[in-house]
């Protein structure tokens, strides 16, 4: 069996007759402690995003409105995993080189981080990230 390059997480829904609610908790729902949030809206049509890998960073990623395709990397395999659901995320470890395709018009996707901002973790050449990756 190949091995998942991103966890799928089922996220508890509450709900009760006026609708439904998502309550994300650090170490509880989300495996780390959520220092940041933040995120992508509006995307134009037709726009990729990502091309990057993070030294440290860990992340879920949510689409809560909207659909959006994750391409992951490991630096040995490619997968795909296609958000279109406010009730699960992804969590994407360290060292796994991402882009985002197809945004829908209404896409709003989510990100709770595990660090704060800081571009000296991205890795944006993916030649560099290759040998990163298969030296880990
Ligand atoms: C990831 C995917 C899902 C900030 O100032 N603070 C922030 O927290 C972030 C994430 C970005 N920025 C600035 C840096 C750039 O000037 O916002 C601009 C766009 O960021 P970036 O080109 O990194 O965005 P994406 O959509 O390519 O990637 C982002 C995250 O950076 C990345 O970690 O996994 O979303």
């Amino acid at each position: 069996m190949i091995n998942q390059l991103a966890k799928y997480i089922n996220f508890p829904v509450r709900g009760d007759e006026r609708g439904s609610l998502i309550a994300l908790e650090s170490n509880q729902d989300v495996p780390f402690d959520i220092q940041r949030v933040y995120y992508i809206f509006a995307t134009k049509e037709n726009v990729s995003r990502g091309y990057h890998a993070h030294k440290a960073l860990k992340q879920v990623a949510i689409c809560v409105k909207g659909s959006c395709r994750f391409v992951l990397d490991d630096g040995v395999e490619r997968q795909e995993f296609y958000l279109d659901t406010c009730t699960g995320g992804i969590l994407i470890e360290s060292m796994v080189w991402r882009e985002m395709h197809d945004f829908s018009d209404d896409c709003v996707l989510l990100v709770l981080a595990s660090e704060h901002y800081d571009e000296s973790d991205y890795i944006r050449n993916y030649d560099e990230f290759l040998s990163l990756a298969n030296k880990a």
